[in-house]
């Protein structure tokens, strides 16, 4: 079988049809609607657009409203538990695991059983795959015959993703990196040709774009040298010429993936394995691993719901998003373990689920004793630890406490004092053992506080 056929023909139509829609959009853009462009800007992170198209605030703002959604990494890797495009030429000789698509065959692979998984989850939105660093495709694309098709199992997992998740009202998302360590075009230790690459990745963008309607898409691999900033660049004002409000998160551009620079191209950061720093300006998503690896592993180590629903409170308290990433195994199912886990958040989701979505993070920045969001004229405390009979915080200069009380209702004694803070009188046992919430409702609106710093 010939791979990487590429349709250079679709590829030249495409890009000239493209650019004269793009011809159109801009003149559209500067005749009608610059000003009201100009006050959506976004963030920092597409300084580097000048006048281009970029995703407007509003659906970012929605998007960070969410909070919470499903990461998942998953392909022919599956079959031997090791890291997804990492271990290719590594614990998997490169042949072999270029070889692994001809036996992946996940027969038990349900798209309404993760996205439910997911909902009950108390998750808002999805992100696959769709191509790891070692460039097997999980839809089946025109642009490349290293795709599902070729496989055993032959069905769209993208696509049956897409249409599971509209169903079940979750925003469908597409993991797109921009390494691929199998095409030949891609310039690694051999020369390879970039120009062709891009070309077959923009074919494949425009094709998953417009069959898939992706909410957002979280591109990777950033930081190999052949990507330059100018791909990155010309690949978000490709993006936006299809479809001006698909997010774009920053590992389109180059530089740090929890920081925005002047080479940073996409909306929002992307801490890894790590939560992100409460930051009131900058967008951001922390995406971590339920267990260690991100692809699935055999008897990984899995995180404790204390750690699972800390992270998520910790990360809502920053005022990030968290991508929660599980690895399904080579059949299609996700560990029975893993559900049971994610279930659990949901129940404490249901629960306490006003404390997370649609807040702020802060006042006060999160730390291992408690994390805080705010919605309106109320904090929610979250207490992680109880290591004395009192809480004491850093005074609210702004804004008096009028009451307190446990999320159950139970009434809080608390003083206040702009000398000494604020203290809390908490009870021998904490009402929650993972996560205790204690509402303070103030005399003004919480949103507007400044940071204190602890
Ligand atoms: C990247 C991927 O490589 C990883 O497989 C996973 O998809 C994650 C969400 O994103 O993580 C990285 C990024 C950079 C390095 C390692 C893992 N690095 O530079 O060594």
């Amino acid at each position: 079988m010939k791979m990487h056929r590429l349709s250079l023909k679709d590829g030249q139509n495409a890009s000239s049809y493209c650019f004269k829609k793009s011809v159109l959009i801009v003149l559209f853009y500067l005749v009608f609607s610059m000003p009201v462009y100009s006050q959506q800007l976004s963030d920092v992170g597409v300084q580097q657009l000048g006048s281009g198209v970029r995703t407007s605030k509003t659906v970012i703002d929605g998007f960070m409203d969410k909070r919470f959604g499903m990461f998942i990494h998953f392909g022919p890797v599956s079959l031997r538990g090791t890291e997804i495009g990492w271990s290719r030429g590594k614990e998997v000789p490169t042949v072999e695991y270029d070889n692994l698509y001809k036996e992946f065959n996940p027969v038990l692979f349900n798209a309404d059983e993760w996205v439910k998984t997911a909902k009950d989850a108390g998750m808002k939105y999805l992100v696959i795959t769709a191509k790891h660093h070692d460039g097997f495709c999980l839809w089946p694309t025109a642009f490349s015959d290293y795709n599902i098709t070729n496989s055993p199992f032959k069905r769209d997992i993208v696509g049956e993703l897409s249409i599971a998740c509209k169903k079940q009202g979750l925003a469908f998302c597409i993991y797109f990196t921009v390494a691929d360590w199998h095409d030949p075009n891609y310039t690694q230790d051999q020369p390879g040709n970039m120009d062709r690459f891009v070309l077959t990745m923009k074919n494949e963008l425009k094709e998953v774009i417009t069959h898939y309607k992706p909410y957002m898409l979280w591109f990777d691999g950033n930081w190999e040298k052949q990507w330059k900033l100018e791909h990155g660049k010309e690949l978000y004002q490709f993006i936006k010429s299809i479809d001006k409000d698909v997010i774009v998160n920053n590992r389109l551009g180059k530089g740090d993936h929890s920081s925005f620079s002047s080479e940073s191209v996409g909306d929002y950061l992307t801490p890894e394995q790590k939560v992100g720093e409460l930051n009131m300006v900058d967008s951001w998503e922390s995406c971590i691993t339920i267990c260690n690896q991100w692809a699935w592993k055999p008897n990984d180590k899995m995180k404790t719901l204390k750690e699972c629903i800390q992270t998520l409170v910790k990360t809502a308290g920053g005022n990030g998003n968290l991508l929660f990433n599980v690895g399904p195994m080579m059949d299609g199912r996700i560990e029975a373990r893993q559900i049971e886990r994610l279930r659990e958040m949901g129940a404490w989701l249901t629960k306490y689920g006003t404390t997370i979505y649609g807040t702020k993070g802060g006042p006060y920045k999160p730390n291992n004793m408690y994390a805080t969001t705010r919605k309106g004229n109320l904090i929610y405390l979250h207490i992680f630890e109880r290591n004395s009979d009192k809480l004491i915080l850093p005074a609210l200069m702004d804004a008096k406490i009028k009451k307190a009380y446990f999320f159950n209702g139970e009434v809080v004694s608390f003083a206040q004092n702009k000398d000494f803070g604020v203290l809390i009188n908490l009870p021998k046992v904490l009402p929650d053992a993972v996560s205790s919430v204690i509402v303070l409702e103030l005399d003004k609106n919480a949103e507007k506080l400044n940071i204190i710093n602890n």
